[in-house]
């Protein structure tokens, strides 16, 4: 079981980590922050399961911080809290929402003076495409979308030959979760059928979206979010699309479990730290997205929830020789195969997709 329990609740739970005024290993107390900073308050909106064991904690020891942290289970709810009024300081959309946000001007430009630890990034996470120069946001997670299997269950060779078709081989019906996010059941289908991810053709939404339904209809899969990381740690089902970095602590707790990207491609994404333009404690925010990025923070994210660190020692450190995720190919993200595609906005799939994949679940 991860030391972070997944807590369900209509699919938003907010915690609130309150700092001990007093505490003697703060190096600030909640006074100093608040006048340093303008208040001691740090409101975070960030996805389930996506947070190291003690970086909430350290941080509001170190600051004398007050951090209010907030679950969004997609991108679309995200969007959609921001976009209804929601203040928050610190949010972790991927680069498609991320794009959408700095079109829809809902994002503050970030001040780099106050990011000097901007410099521990890996290269390839500076100057994305989704954001020219890291304006906007600071990389937290990145990874592949791909398919945890039982070994034991289902042979590799099958699945290596089959890619995403193996959720139509009526052998493993009942037998499959699927991630419950439009963008991303909708990719794997785009994938399979050989069209791009990014696709705005009517025709291959429409064959994206027969293709789900015949899973649907054939196979029995379960729906479902971060549940899937304990359920696939204990064998529960043979087969599960999952992000690579819970993919990683799956294979990291149990044996018989592997992980394959299909040669049909798959999503590469990244998730950053963004300030949205209502925040109400935009300086504090800067410290924390600095302090995401130290070491200490970096390995505790990476270490405690398996995805693949934005901060190039960690990275280096966590993939090598001696590692934790050493040989987890789950841990590091496949890069430069070119079936594989980022996710960009797009006002024709953000109309279509919502519809249609509540139609495929619902069938
Ligand atoms: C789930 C986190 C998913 C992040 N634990 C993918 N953008």
């Amino acid at each position: 079981m991860r030391k972070i329990i997944y807590i369900c609740m209509i699919g938003i739970i907010a915690l609130s980590f309150t700092a001990c005024a007093g505490n003697t290993n703060s190096e600030m107390s909640p006074e100093e922050c608040a006048q340093k900073y303008g208040s001691n308050v740090l409101k975070i909106c960030n996805w389930g399961e996506y947070v190291g064991e003690n970086v909430i904690s350290d941080f509001e020891k170190k600051f004398g911080a007050k951090v209010i942290y907030e679950y969004c289970y997609s991108n679309e709810m995200m969007y959609t809290k921001l976009a209804s009024g929601e203040s928050y300081d610190i949010a972790v959309p991927s680069e498609y929402m991320i794009e959408r946000l700095i079109t829809e001007d809902m994002l503050q430009k970030l001040d780099k003076s106050l990011i000097p630890n901007e410099k521990n990034l890996l290269d390839n996470l500076k100057d994305p495409d989704y954001d020219p120069g890291n304006i906007y946001s600071i990389p937290y997670f990145w990874g592949n979308f791909g398919i945890v299997y039982n070994k034991n269950n289902v042979p590799k060779d099958d699945i290596e030959e089959k890619g995403y078709e193996i959720l139509r081989d009526r052998r493993y019906k009942g037998r499959i979760y699927i991630y419950d996010l439009e963008r991303d059941a909708f990719a794997i289908a785009f994938k399979e059928l050989g069209y791009s991810i990014n696709t705005e053709s009517e025709k291959e939404i429409n064959d994206a979206y027969n293709w789900l339904l015949d899973v649907n209809n054939t196979m029995d899969p379960a729906y479902v979010t971060d549940e899937v990381i304990d359920a696939m740690a204990n064998g529960e089902k043979d087969i599960a699309l999952m992000w690579g970095g819970d993919a990683a602590y799956v294979l990291s707790q149990n044996k018989d479990m592997c992980f394959c990207i299909p040669k049909q491609g798959t999503v590469l994404f990244f998730d950053a730290m963004v300030i949205p333009k209502n925040a109400e404690n935009p300086k504090l925010a800067h410290e924390f997205i600095n302090y995401i990025l130290t070491y200490d923070a970096s390995m505790d994210n990476s270490l405690t929830v398996g995805y693949a660190s934005p901060n190039k020692k960690v990275f280096d450190e966590l993939s090598g020789e001696g590692g934790k995720y050493y040989g987890n190919e789950a841990y590091i993200p496949r890069q430069g195969y070119y079936k594989d595609e980022v996710k960009h906005d797009n006002e024709v799939l953000r109309k279509k997709l919502s519809d249609l994949w509540i139609k495929v679940k619902s069938s």
